[in-house]
């Protein structure tokens, strides 16, 4: 897996998961239940799968949460990243804008459809969440 595609799973994972951390301090036996809720999260018509639309759209607003300032563009200390996986994404301008961001969402999506359909379920949804975590 490309190194750019892994930083985009740990970046999404991640703030999939931000308004969790925030408004709870959720045990690790409770991880089930807050993979659960993250998915119910993305899946907005609530039909059992996520698609590529309601996965844009929820990165999208992640987005301008983390975009402090509100110039559309993400710089290092918008982002938690480390500094390689960075610049791995933004390129040498030293800023992830929507292009970039998409592209990165777009690429995670791909890769954790494993049996592209077109849709993320569950099963791949998880996968995807194990894969970040034991990386
Ligand atoms: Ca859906
Ligand atoms: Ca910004
Ligand atoms: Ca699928």
């Amino acid at each position: 897996m490309a190194v750019k595609v892994e930083m985009a799973f740990t970046l999404i994972v991640a703030l999939a998961a931000l308004p969790h951390i925030v408004s709870t301090a959720a045990a690790a036996s409770a991880e089930n239940a807050r993979d659960a809720r993250i998915f119910e999260l993305l899946d907005d018509d609530q039909d059992g799968s996520v698609s590529m639309t309601e996965f844009k759209n929820n990165q999208m607003l992640v987005f301008y949460i983390l975009d402090h300032n509100k110039d559309l563009s993400l710089t290092a200390d918008e982002t938690f990243l480390q500094p390689d996986a960075f610049k791995s994404i933004s390129g040498t301008d030293g800023k992830i804008d929507t292009l970039e961001f998409l592209d990165i969402v777009d690429s995670a999506f791909k890769q954790a459809d494993t049996n592209h359909d077109g849709l993320l379920d569950r099963q791949e949804f998880v996968a995807l969440l194990n894969r970040v975590r034991n990386r």
